[in-house]
């Protein structure tokens, strides 16, 4: 394992975004301390480490924290560089690029969309939130065919790169989603190379690595909807 320094990770296991740094350092063969963070009852590390959001992940580097998953994915990339670590991001600055726009779309737009699934009060309410997420989701099976160049994977490649990382990580929530309430945002039927890509991400060895304990989704659901309602009630 090529550690450098000491490594830790603050996250939860059910948060796509520390999944997401925890897969990147898989990728590199760095070791690391892991340490489940409580995000309803907050420890002091997290709070010192993340004085801003005090949010998880953070990756604690030879005692210096890095915030913000795509911060700490980015500077994982940049740190373990050299012929035995493979590279995340792509080399061509123009995918590059591209690369990142699509990270933050997945960021901006996928995680409102799970969320709206999540939250939705009645059936109906939950057939348009998932109807929302078809719209969102719709866009990235072009980009998926531009990126991955006819190969596996949006890095361009037989092996998952950064925007595989970026949508992989909440390929777990989508997975959830299915279970609770039967929708597939990802759907065969509408966007199949997507959904051919999620069946291949799922079955890497990052991804096996780093997914969540059997039924840790549902239960986090169930207290987040649990909040949600007693702050709907209490209006
Ligand atoms: N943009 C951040 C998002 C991190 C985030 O939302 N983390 C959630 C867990 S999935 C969290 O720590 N929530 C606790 C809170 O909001 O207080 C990233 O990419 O790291």
């Amino acid at each position: 394992m090529g550690g450098q320094g000491d490594v830790t990770v603050l996250g939860t296991v059910v948060s796509p975004f520390a999944l997401r740094v925890r897969m990147a350092l898989y990728l590199k063969g760095v070791s690391y301390e892991y340490l489940e963070q409580n995000v309803f009852d907050k420890g002091e590390l997290l709070v010192a480490s993340n004085p801003v959001h005090k949010k998880v992940p953070v990756l604690i580097h030879g005692g210096k924290p890095v915030c913000e998953s795509v911060a700490i994915v980015q500077y994982v990339d940049e740190f373990w560089t050299g012929a035995e670590f493979p590279s995340i991001l792509p080399a061509d600055p123009y995918d590059r690029a591209v690369a990142r726009f699509w990270a933050a779309y997945v960021d901006d737009k996928l995680v409102a969309a799970v969320l709206g699934i999540l939250r939705a009060a009645t059936q109906e309410e939950r057939d348009k939130k998932v109807e929302a997420a078809h719209a969102v989701v719709a866009p990235m099976e072009e980009a998926f065919a531009t990126c991955s160049k006819g190969k596996a994977f949006f890095s361009g490649g037989d092996s998952v790169g950064y925007l595989d990382l970026a949508l992989g990580c909440h390929l777990f929530w989508l997975e959830t989603l299915r279970s609770m309430f039967g929708v597939n945002v990802i759907d065969a039927g509408r966007t199949p190379q997507l959904a051919a890509w999620a069946e291949r991400f799922l079955e890497t060895k990052a991804a096996k690595a780093v997914a969540p304990p059997a039924n840790s989704m549902e239960e986090y659901a169930g207290k987040l909807r649990a909040i949600w309602a007693a702050a709907a009630a209490a209006k």
